[in-house]
């Protein structure tokens, strides 16, 4: 397998940190042993927890003001792979890639060997019907999937088969379906109308899935439209993955909700319900900022896969959800985030391990309500870096991925091989 960054940097990188580290993490391990939790089975985990990278997110994003361009951005979508791979080398939790059509569209089986040279795979396909492709025939200005118009909505029925096609070649097992369709007025759409047009768009696409795939459906609460929107909540989203039948999934968006709704709740509920999909992981303080994950309020992140991890390990059936980073890099370099990214949904993930379950549930049982919150408390508290940075060094990448990345010089190396060149779609989803 090609290695981007050269291991002579990483191993340099490693070898003035292990010491360290390995004093860090045995002095973890014995207090984690008090608590009655051996260290090497969480760190076994830690290792097998994967994210997919959004191709869309190695480029730099913008907002509706400017999109100020970063240098060596990523021309195409094997640029985009090359800087995935920088990711997946340097933090080993990366093993795929999510691409997004027209953006990322080229020959699939070129597609399949540029991804393969660096054992990259490829995660859900995501289809875009929110902004028009260059010589589409009819516009999505207003709407794609529940447009008023009955060939503006085969057409976008088409993108989406067409995706499905490309993603049977590539071996991706799912299709992400977000649209932006709504409205801007009360009174220019009637909602159950528009919502009927959609369902049965997406009945279409459903009936094209591959029994072995998985449709996710992601919910978005506003913007583009900023009065209506087809697919604005997660109960939406519930009754569409109960119209369309047992292969469609509630995808969540973690910057997709009202300001202090409370998503770890709706993730429970899916999860009882068997509809979870998977998420698009990000951060946000006041809308859908996509900011990146962990950064505004790493206890939401943690709150979050407290009711993961409680159902992985009470077995709920079918339990199974993707994990996929959804964040739009405006002043930093998108690998360092993406990869700093990647390393706090594992950290959410082993500090939700470390819950005492057992306590938590006779201290809900007993109403005690101040020990059951200090239980996650005492979880969240925990700092798990230790066996973070361990199983990147295990499993080959960096015990500070961001130290060896800038000590390789990637960024400076790309800006002088990559011409800048206009954007294809700043496009955050
Ligand atoms: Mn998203």
């Amino acid at each position: 397998m090609e290695q981007i960054i050269s291991a002579d940097i990483v191993e340099k990188d490693n070898a003035a940190r292990e010491a360290d580290l390995k004093r860090d993490y045995d002095s973890l391990g014995e207090r984690l042993d008090r608590r009655g939790i051996a260290i090497d089975a969480i760190s076994d985990k830690v290792e097998k927890f994967a994210v997919a990278i959004p191709s869309w997110g190695v480029g730099t994003g913008g907002t509706r003001f400017a999109r100020f361009p970063g240098a060596g951005e990523p021309r195409d979508i094997f640029d985009k792979i090359e800087d995935c791979a920088v990711i997946r080398q340097l933090t080993q939790a990366t093993p795929t890639v999510s691409l997004h059509i027209p953006w990322d569209k080229a020959d699939p089986n070129r597609l399949k060997q540029a991804a393969s040279r660096f054992g990259l795979g490829f995660d859900s396909m995501n289809s875009n019907t929110f902004s028009d492709a260059k010589g589409q025939a009819l516009s999505y200005k207003f709407g794609s999937l529940s447009h008023a118009d009955a060939a503006t909505r085969r057409q976008a029925v088409e993108h989406n088969l067409e995706c499905i096609e490309i993603g049977k070649t590539l071996g991706s097992k799912a299709l992400t379906v977000w649209i932006g369709d709504g409205s801007n007025f009360p009174g220019q759409v009637n909602f159950a109308k528009a919502f009927e047009r959609y369902l049965d768009a997406m009945k279409e696409i459903y009936a094209g899935l591959p029994d072995d795939w998985k449709l996710f459906t992601e919910h978005k609460m506003y913007e583009p439209a900023f009065y209506s929107t087809v697919v604005q909540d997660w109960g939406t989203n519930y009754i569409i993955a109960t119209e369309l039948g047992d292969k469609a999934f509630c995808l969540v968006d973690l910057g997709h909700h009202a300001p202090n709704v409370n998503i770890e709740m709706i993730v429970s509920r899916l999860i009882q319900f068997k509809k979870l999909g998977g998420f698009h992981f990000n951060d946000s303080k006041y809308g859908d900022d996509d900011l990146d994950a962990g950064s505004i309020d790493p206890y939401r992140l943690f709150l979050v896969f407290n009711e993961l991890v409680d159902a992985e390990l009470s077995g709920a059936e079918g339990f199974d959800p993707a994990h996929m980073l959804d964040q739009s890099h405006n002043v930093t370099d998108p690998i360092e985030s993406l990869m700093l990214s990647a390393v706090e949904l594992q950290r959410a993930y082993v500090q939700a391990l470390l819950v005492d379950r057992k306590a938590l549930e006779a201290y809900q049982d007993a109403n005690d309500a101040l020990m059951a919150t200090q239980t996650l408390k005492a979880a969240y508290r925990t700092d798990v870096e230790p066996i973070l940075a361990m199983a990147r060094l295990n499993t080959g990448g960096a015990i500070d991925p961001v130290s060896a990345y800038r000590a390789a010089g990637y960024r400076a190396k790309v800006a002088a091989e990559r011409p800048a060149v206009a954007s294809g779609g700043g496009g955050i989803v």
